[in-house]
């Protein structure tokens, strides 16, 4: 595949692992979100990958009305392309995840590529009180939970989202998972050119190794050829050393308070812009161009800002 010209920052604002507990600087009410969402965009992140929250205590929300509160500021104060997740709740139906994503209809969203363990328990022992209530209980029993996305739930997803030409961030945590893709794409479920999100070190998914992210894009290449763009994002501490990696491979690159709260080893970052500053001063010094969002919806091919429902 030829190296592409630009690098696509994408931010992932807040996510559906932290708590309020971990981070100070992890948004969950609506002005929050936006506020760091347009910093993040103003630092140079072309794409916002969004989730919402229970504004009164940080909860993860799949909840329309939740989106809806921050989702109007952000397109009226940016041209970033808005991307709403469909993976937000690891307890939901895929019908319930999707409603955000339908409801708004945005240029891109997300779509997880496997059922898999998703486990972020061993961060309960870091802390010894909590914030709110919900949040020992909700990190403790990750270790119970199976994030399910079978090939009917995709399927479904992608056939009742079609009709809205939202463009998707095939999430993709695992090898087996680009096997899914391929055979989803051969049935004709996604349009070419597809972006991948190569996602490393999940409990429950490949590690954040870079022989991994070698062995992903060499799987990739192998099973896409030239009809796919991809990303990486490495979660916490491999977040900025994937995301170097893969901006020098030609690829894309994915940062935000979703991934990892921390800027450098121990020291939590203060915000989701000082990440994308951070990544993009490192992908410019070693002479990438960092994307426009009007370069990443030409790359994307995606529909444009004017045609999205909020
Ligand atoms: N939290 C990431 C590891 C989604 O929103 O659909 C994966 C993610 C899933 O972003
Ligand atoms: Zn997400």
């Amino acid at each position: 595949m030829a190296r592409q010209q630009k690098t696509i920052i994408t931010c992932a604002i807040t996510g559906a692992i932290h708590t309020p507990t971990m981070s100070d600087a992890l948004p969950y009410t609506a002005d929050d979100i936006a506020t760091q969402a347009l910093d993040a965009a103003e630092a140079g992140a072309s794409v916002l990958h969004l989730h919402a929250r229970n504004p009164e205590n940080g909860a993860v929300s799949i909840n329309p009305v939740d989106f809806a509160a921050f989702l109007p500021r952000i397109k009226q104060a940016t041209d970033a392309v808005v991307n709403i997740s469909t993976g937000g709740s690891l307890k939901n139906t895929i019908e319930k995840r999707i409603a955000p994503a339908l409801r708004f209809s945005p240029e891109m969203c997300s779509m997880n590529m496997g059922s898999m363990n998703f486990s972020f328990h061993p961060l309960a022992r870091r802390f010894d009180a909590f914030k709110f209530d919900w949040e020992k209980e909700y990190i403790e029993n990750s270790d119970t939970y199976i994030f399910r996305n079978t090939f009917a739930d995709i399927e479904n997803a992608a056939t009742q989202l079609a009709p809205h030409g939202i463009k998707f961030e095939h999430e993709c945590y695992d090898v087996g998972h680009l096997y899914n893709l391929k055979f989803c794409m051969d049935i004709g479920l996604f349009k070419a050119p597809i972006f991948i999100q190569f996602i490393f070190g999940i409990l429950g998914g490949i590690g954040p190794e870079i022989d991994n992210l070698i062995f992903m894009k060499r799987t990739a290449d192998r099973l896409f050829g030239e009809d796919y763009r991809w990303s990486v994002l490495g979660a916490g501490g491999a977040q900025m050393g994937l995301a170097t990696t893969a901006s020098q491979m030609g690829g894309n690159v994915r940062v935000g308070l979703e991934d990892s709260l921390f800027i450098s080893r121990g020291k939590l970052a203060e915000s989701n812009a000082q990440q994308v500053a951070k990544i993009r001063r490192i992908v410019e010094d070693l002479g990438c161009e960092v994307a426009t969002p009007d370069e990443a919806r030409e790359m994307l091919d995606l529909k444009g800002g004017d045609r999205v429902g909020f």
